[in-house]
């Protein structure tokens, strides 16, 4: 069984972190009308989709992907690098609880879980505005001994590590060369975004479907004409709050 977590776009998102956009007015209503599709596109995929009640005081709760890392044995609470998203965790926390064992990281270590990149036993983890040594540190304490590789990669040019690379497959990476320095990659094999869609390396894939942004349509042809099944989603709304595809879930095999 799979399981998505979701959590309902909070009404107070116009107030939310932004590092790379500049602020503009964003439509709730909007914005939640394409958050249900892309609930429906979960369900539709398999997934049995969980959604956390509203948290109408934490504007960027619904970026849910930040709070947690999920791997096989255990589920990772995270301390996300912005102050003002620390109290998104212990809901998420809760439902994650029923799936996995919990482990937590502490003070100094922060981690956003879009900074987490799983490609089979190895975890990417970007150094970022929101991750530290010190929350890299912790990843590699709590899951090399379960057998993972943790590597740090240099994030400078997007919010997250993700935002420059998501796996498409079982050790393939869709990745945007001019956010991350793809050599990071280099035992894996890369597909490289179209240049003119630079936010396009955030695919989600779910079992083997990869869902994209409908803002980035040569990427998708790309992915087509290797023989991936591409669904696309209207993102547009959530894009303006700086975010995209993997962070409003967290995908559990359960
Ligand atoms: C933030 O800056 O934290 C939110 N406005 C966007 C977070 C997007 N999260 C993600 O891509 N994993």
């Amino acid at each position: 069984m799979r399981i998505a977590i979701t959590r309902e776009v909070s009404r107070s998102i116009g107030r939310c972190e932004l590092s790379h956009l500049d602020r503009v007015p964003i439509d709730v209503d909007r914005l939640r009308a394409q958050h249900r599709e892309y609930e429906r596109m979960l369900v539709e995929l398999g997934c049995r989709v969980h959604r956390i009640p509203e948290a109408p005081d934490l504007p960027d709760a619904v970026f849910v992907e930040d709070a947690a890392i999920i791997v096989d044995e255990i589920a990772i609470v995270t301390r996300p690098g912005a102050a003002s998203r620390r109290a998104e965790t212990p809901d998420v926390a809760e439902r994650l609880a029923r799936f996995r064992m919990l482990r937590f990281v502490d003070e100094p270590a922060t981690i956003d879980g879009g900074d987490v990149l799983r490609v089979g036993r190895t975890l990417f983890v970007g150094r970022s505005a929101r991750t530290n040594d010190a929350g890299i540190a912790a990843m590699s304490r709590l899951l090399v001994p379960l057998g993972y590789r943790v590597r740090a990669v240099p994030v400078g040019h997007c919010l997250h590590l993700k935002s420059a690379a998501t796996r498409v497959g079982r050790e393939t990476v869709l990745v945007n060369p001019a956010w991350v320095d793809v050599r990071a990659f280099e035992s894996l094999e890369r597909l490289e975004i179209d240049p003119s869609e630079p936010f396009a390396a955030n695919a989600l894939l779910v079992g083997t479907a990869v869902v994209t942004a409908k803002a980035c349509p040569r990427t998708r042809a790309l992915l087509e004409d290797r023989g991936y099944d591409v669904r696309a989603l209207d993102v547009s709304e959530i894009a303006k709050a700086e975010g995209a595809l993997t962070c409003c879930s967290v995908i559990i095999d359960a």
